[in-house]
């Protein structure tokens, strides 16, 4: 079959954008208002676990790349979540722990990851082992999730202060960062992705890529509504509820 050209494979990448979890029915509930204080602060400290493991998962793609201009570049994902050594620049985990604290969490319980649901974890190890065994430009198509997130953001942004004013405004500053970051992030993976993956068969299996790093957002989301929404986390027969095993990774 004839490959696409760049331009068209492009859309074929953008157009899986309806497939994104903006259009989960947790985030449209969040969206508009309508989660509890309860299932907002489910949500920070799960979508912690999905934070403090992108530069692990950015390491191992390092790890898989030979090309220094490549790893120049990339690199920069890992400081913008760690922070530098070299400045006081605020990385995204610590803007994340004070999301947490501004939804009314404290420190220690994210980073002693006490409310992470086992859908979660099984979501985020996917992608991080994911990353460890795929080639590092099959890895950087995977991020390319990231081409609708300054949407996510910008509607966090806009929305949150009036539907959910009990949280204090500084705690936003980790979506107002990533505005910028994804957009570069982005333009950097779009760019390795239409270079590398050329044949038909090979923007196909891009395009794979692309679904299996969609149905890991959507995943998590699946596993927090059934704990946040509908108050079936898992044992939810048992009482008291066993705590979640830590990972065995
Ligand atoms: O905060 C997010 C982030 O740092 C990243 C890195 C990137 C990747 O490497 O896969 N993806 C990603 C995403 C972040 N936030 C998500 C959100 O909804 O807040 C969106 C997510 C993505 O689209 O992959």
């Amino acid at each position: 079959m004839q490959a696409w050209s760049k331009q068209e494979f492009e859309q074929k990448l953008r157009e899986k954008s309806d497939l994104y979890h903006i259009h989960h029915p947790f985030h449209l509930m969040m969206h508009k208002g309508q989660c509890s204080e309860q299932q907002v602060r489910g949500w920070v400290a799960n979508r912690f676990y999905y934070q403090i493991n992108i530069p692990v998962k950015d390491a191992a793609i390092l790890a898989n790349c030979r090309d220094i201009e490549t790893r120049r570049e990339w690199i920069q994902r890992i400081i913008d979540h760690d922070g530098s050594m070299h400045d006081d620049t605020l990385g995204g985990i610590e803007a994340w722990l004070r999301l947490g604290e501004a939804v009314g969490l404290n420190r220690q319980e994210l980073l002693e990851e006490r409310h992470l649901l086992p859908g979660v974890r099984f979501a985020v190890d996917a992608y991080v082992n994911f990353a460890r065994r795929a080639t590092w430009q099959e890895a950087a198509c995977s991020s390319l999730t990231e081409m609708f997130a300054p949407e996510i953001h910008q509607s966090r942004l806009d929305s949150w202060p009036s539907n959910y004013p009990w949280i204090d405004q500084r705690g936003l500053k980790y979506f107002q960062m990533r505005l910028s970051q994804a957009r570069r992030d982005v333009n950097h993976g779009l760019a390795i992705t239409l270079d590398h993956f050329t044949t038909r068969e090979q923007q196909e299996h891009a395009l794979n890529i692309l679904q299996f790093k969609l149905d890991i957002l959507w995943s998590m989301l699946d596993a927090m509504t059934m704990a946040y929404h509908f108050e079936q986390p898992p044992y939810s027969h048992m009482d008291p509820r066993p705590i979640c095993h830590r990972g065995i990774a």
